[in-house]
């Protein structure tokens, strides 16, 4: 049976008393909620092609796997199939675009020629459904990408040719972000590094430094567009050593005051990243996030609600650093449906904030008495507290899909319209 609207509505009015006796107000957790933006990555509804054609495949040593079918084959495509997405996910949201997703009216254009005007559709889309935009630079997937070095290369032209790559990336970020009235966050991720152990580690991280500075050498206003360096541990032909580690760019973000961009998959495997939000927020202006899930590798799996998103989702709540963060997706999975892993990926990152808002202020007084049972005796009691129906109403208000009833909305139009494909 599904759910009618006067159960959701008993439902939420029995969960509301519930969190009025434990000092909530579940009413002023929705609207807050409500007003924090999740940035859907496109790369998901295309196993992370983009729109040209080099011939080259994905490289830079992360890979899809699956052959699901139906992706998305243009940007009409990708497009509706993030509307639809979006019809199934409540709140207000971004698209995170990668510089190969441009439009180039089937002429060529280089990764360094690329101008805000091939983006212009994106913009004018994003600004119809009141959308914020982000964006990446694609140091991958190119032919002068093809020995794994891109902005810490030896030959200066190579080199010269990913800065002027990611100039021209900011130079779009800025663009979209005046057009749409809300920064850009634009993100430099590069693959750079060795499959087997290198002999020198220090002179490609010179180098990547010195490019980096470049890249920001233009002052660009933060109210147009926010600059993140993003870190990683190792990738697939980079296992040995990666230029960029956290390292690397937590002294590079610290020392100019960037956006530091923490991937969740992008660190050992039973390391997390909620542990990093506090000490690196201590430091940097601001963080964004690469909410993923790492399977066994850096393996890109669909967020789900474990344990994992709901430490992230507490670090942001519990010390009320959401308005520093930017929340980012970053995961892809051709092995199920693409709309249904946005769907799910997104419905849970926004679960994890709000059962993070519901959290009993108990929990954290029991700390501040260093009564340390009482602190864990509520920790485990706030799991089992009635969250699912304050998110029921919040869908219901958002005019969204109550539980699993999206899923048959994106099944219906994976017979309409991506079985057509
Ligand atoms: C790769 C990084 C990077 C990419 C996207 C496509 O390891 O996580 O963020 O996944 O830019
Ligand atoms: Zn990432």
């Amino acid at each position: 049976m599904p759910l009618t609207a006067k159960s959701i509505k008993n439902a939420y009015a029995l969960a509301k008393e519930r969190y009025a006796d434990l000092g909530l107000n579940t009413d002023t957790a929705i609207a807050t909620l409500a007003k924090i933006p999740i940035s859907l990555h496109c790369w998901q509804g295309d196993d992370v092609g983009g729109f040209e054609n080099h011939g080259t495949g994905l490289t830079g040593g992360i890979a899809v796997t699956g052959n699901y079918p139906g992706k998305a084959r243009n940007p009409e495509e990708l497009r509706a199939d993030v509307e639809k997405a979006l019809e199934c996910i409540p709140g207000r949201h971004r698209i995170n675009l990668h510089a190969f997703y441009g439009e180039f009216g089937g002429k060529k254009v280089d990764r360094n020629e690329i101008e805000p005007k091939h983006f212009q559709n994106w913009i004018d889309w994003a600004k119809q459904l009141k959308l914020g935009m982000d964006f990446n630079p694609t140091c991958f997937s190119h032919p002068k990408a093809s020995d794994g070095f891109t902005l810490s290369h030896t030959d200066r032209g190579i080199r010269n040719f990913w800065i002027e790559h990611c100039i021209a990336s900011r130079e779009i970020g800025a663009a979209m972000g005046k057009a749409l009235g809300s920064p850009t966050v634009t993100n430099v991720w590069i693959p750079d590094g060795y499959k087997d152990t290198p002999v020198d580690r220090m002179s490609p991280r010179k180098r990547l430094t010195e490019s980096l500075d470049k890249i920001f050498a233009k002052p660009i206003s933060p109210k147009v567009n926010l600059d993140a360096v993003e870190c990683k541990l190792f990738g697939i032909g980079s296992e040995s050593y990666v230029v960029g580690s956290h390292e690397f760019y937590l002294g590079y973000a610290i020392k100019n005051q960037k956006l530091l961009c923490l991937d969740a998959g992008h660190f050992h495997p039973t390391e997390g990243i909620a542990d990093k939000i506090t000490s690196t927020l201590l430091y940097v202006p601001e963080i964004l996030l690469h909410v993923s899930r790492g399977v066994r590798w850096d393996s890109d799996h669909v967020v789900v609600l474990d344990d994992a998103l709901q430490s992230i989702a507490q670090e942001l709540v519990r010390n009320k650093l959401l308005n520093r963060t930017r929340i980012g997706l970053d995961f892809f999975d051709a092995s199920i449906n693409r709309i249904a892993a946005w769907v799910i990926g997104t419905r849970n990152t926004i679960k994890s904030l709000l059962i993070a808002m519901l959290e009993p202020p108990s929990l954290a007084e029991a700390e501040r008495n260093g009564d340390f049972s009482a602190r864990l005796a509520w920790m485990e009691e706030a799991k089992s507290l009635p969250w699912s129906a304050v998110w029921d109403q919040y869908c219901t208000m958002s005019g969204v899909p109550v539980g699993e009833a999206w899923l048959a909305e994106v099944q219906g139009y994976e017979k309409t319209v991506l079985s057509k494909r």
